[in-house]
């Protein structure tokens, strides 16, 4: 089995993971000085969000170049470092590659803007206005236009992220050299592979059509998922991982179970892939229009996608979405908090697919209760604060709290020391205050705890073939609270319940089931967020 897919992956938001100089900013000789705990806790990989050199506008989404570790975080010395240490360790190291927009202060970008006929203006996407206005109606991810007007050469750029992060120009062959050319380079240098930004979107409808609707407007068919992509995407195969013993995962933003096997179908462009049903299950049209979480809607995302391609990627959130526990569990009481953080873990990564675990959900963190726009990092946001109206900013503030992106990015929270052992100096962005109880230090020591149940359950992953290679197949399909699936090989069958509410459940155990996890099940009851997981070998099943 491909070494991507036996083992569970970890995902490092480097700000916010490990300060190692008292500067404030989590940094590469932090993560180095976190290794063993990943050993410990049994994870295989790591996927590290961007460190490369940044202005940060975006988090280091804004790459101003591609091959410069941001001066914040280390040094190129300190990178290689970590990657040595971290194979010393027998754990697999994959970059972010942010592709599809770089940052406006990346030198081709500061050259393209210089004149029209300067060697880089075509890396970036550039079109007249139309009667003094945007060349069309498109929106942004961050932004009302997802245009900006250029004063020096009279012209707008497209960029579908914030203002400072401008489209690259995926038509031309140069652009695409380039790109390959830097990819074979950190490859040389020996990381295992890549999460792609926003991958999906690289091609764009070339004619730039207006989107259907009034004002500003997203239309995902003209620029996502189209026939070019899959070209480029062939041609970064064969010209960079063909023959490497490499993996990479694309964030496709805007897959669906129809086109999604078309990428990860044959091996000849991605690996595997992230998609966003269950992170928009609460959402509306817009992230920001919140709604209830409806389990009956969850279990037909995870089998639609179990069934749609031969491998998924598993989690529950990432840097761009809240915190687990407070979005899908309960974290109004403590005994809440600690068993559906387990739950949701058993929930989900023993799913047919690779585990992506988002740093600090294997300690229960949670949303931070923010107070006011000052404690606010992230461009997303605060853009949605600027452009609101006076009516829209109550539910936008609203949104914030429950869907904000720095809810994930708070420092991570090691032991009861000053600002939970994260750093000694003023940290970049406030500590949760509940690091006193949720912290990786009591939670190593302590069995009943999240992280110990997170360990636990990695092992048992690691060790029972069924769970890595065994069909899945959903079981109590119309119960209303306990989501259940079995998974099964020739060998033995592995079930697992989980009561994924706030109200008791019957639950008869399977005739002759060896109990391997159990979560507050007792005498026939899944007590509220329980869970329990059985096994029954063939011999005895039948
Ligand atoms: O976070 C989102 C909105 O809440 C998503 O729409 C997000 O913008 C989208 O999934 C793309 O995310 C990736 O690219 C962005 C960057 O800001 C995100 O951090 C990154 O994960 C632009 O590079
Ligand atoms: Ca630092």
């Amino acid at each position: 089995m491909e070494w991507w897919k036996e083992r569970a992956f970890y995902q490092i938001y480097p700000r916010s993971f490990m300060d190692g100089n008292g500067d404030g900013i989590g940094d590469i000789k932090g993560i180095i000085s976190k290794l063993d705990y990943l050993k410990w806790l049994g994870i295989g990989a790591v996927w590290l969000c961007p460190v490369y050199a940044s202005p940060n506008a975006d988090m280091g989404y804004d790459i101003s170049d591609y091959e410069a570790i941001m001066e914040e975080f280390g040094s190129m010395e300190d990178f290689d470092l970590l990657l040595k240490e971290m194979h010393k360790r027998d754990i697999k190291l994959i970059m972010d590659l942010v592709v599809n927009h770089s940052s406006d202060e990346h030198r081709w970008f500061r050259e393209a803007r210089k004149r029209k006929d300067n060697p880089y203006r075509d890396f970036y996407i550039w079109r007249e206005g139309k009667e003094g206005r945007e060349p069309n109606n498109w929106s942004s991810f961050f932004t009302p236009s997802a245009w900006s007007y250029d004063e020096t050469t009279g012209e707008w750029y497209l960029h579908l992220f914030s203002e400072k992060q401008p489209d690259l120009n995926w038509e031309n062959p140069s652009l695409r050299k380039e790109i390959f050319a830097m990819i074979n380079r950190w490859l040389d240098r020996g990381v295992d592979g890549f999460r792609m930004d926003v991958i999906s979107l690289i091609a764009k409808d070339q004619t730039f059509p207006d989107a259907p609707g009034e004002g500003y407007q997203m239309d995902p068919t003209l620029f996502s998922f189209r026939l070019q992509m899959h070209q480029y995407l062939k041609e970064m195969r064969n010209t960079c991982f063909r023959g490497r013993d490499c993996m990479c995962v694309g964030e496709t933003t805007f897959v669906n179970t129809t086109n999604a096997p078309l990428v990860v179908g044959d091996g000849t462009e991605l690996d595997l892939l992230f998609q966003f049903d269950l992170m928009d299950i609460d959402g509306g049209i817009s992230k920001w229009d919140l709604r209830d979480f409806d389990l009956a809607r969850f279990k037909q995302i995870i089998c639609r996608w179990q069934q749609a391609i031969p491998w998924n990627t598993l989690f529950w959130g990432n840097h761009d979405q809240p915190r687990a526990v407070s979005r899908f569990g309960d974290d109004t009481s403590f005994l809440l908090w600690n068993r559906s953080a387990k739950t949701l873990a058993a929930a989900m990564y023993l799913l047919k697919g690779t585990p992506f675990i988002y740093q600090g959900e294997e300690i229960g963190m949670t949303n931070y209760p923010f107070k006011s726009k000052d404690e606010l990092r992230d461009v997303e946001s605060l853009n949605l604060l600027k452009h609101a109206t006076r009516d829209e900013k109550g539910k936008a503030w609203k949104g914030i709290l429950a869907k904000g992106r720095d809810n994930a990015r708070t420092p991570m929270q090691w032991n009861e020391e000053n600002n939970a052992g994260f750093t000694t100096g003023t940290p970049w962005i406030a500590v949760n205050p509940n690091y006193m109880h949720i912290n990786v230090e009591d939670e190593q020591s302590e069995e009943w705890s999240i992280l110990s149940f997170y360990r636990q359950l990695l092992s048992l992953r690691a060790s029972e073939k069924t769970i890595l290679e065994g069909d899945f197949v959903l079981l109590l399909p119309e119960h209303p609270h306990i989501f259940a699936y079995e998974r099964t090989t020739q060998d033995s069958r592995i079930c697992v319940y989980c009561n994924l509410s706030g109200e008791e459940e019957k639950l008869e155990l399977p005739e002759k089931g060896q109990i391997l996890i159990k979560e507050a099940y007792e005498d026939g009851i899944l007590q509220p967020w329980g869970c329990l997981i059985t096994k029954q070998n063939a011999e005895n099943s039948g």
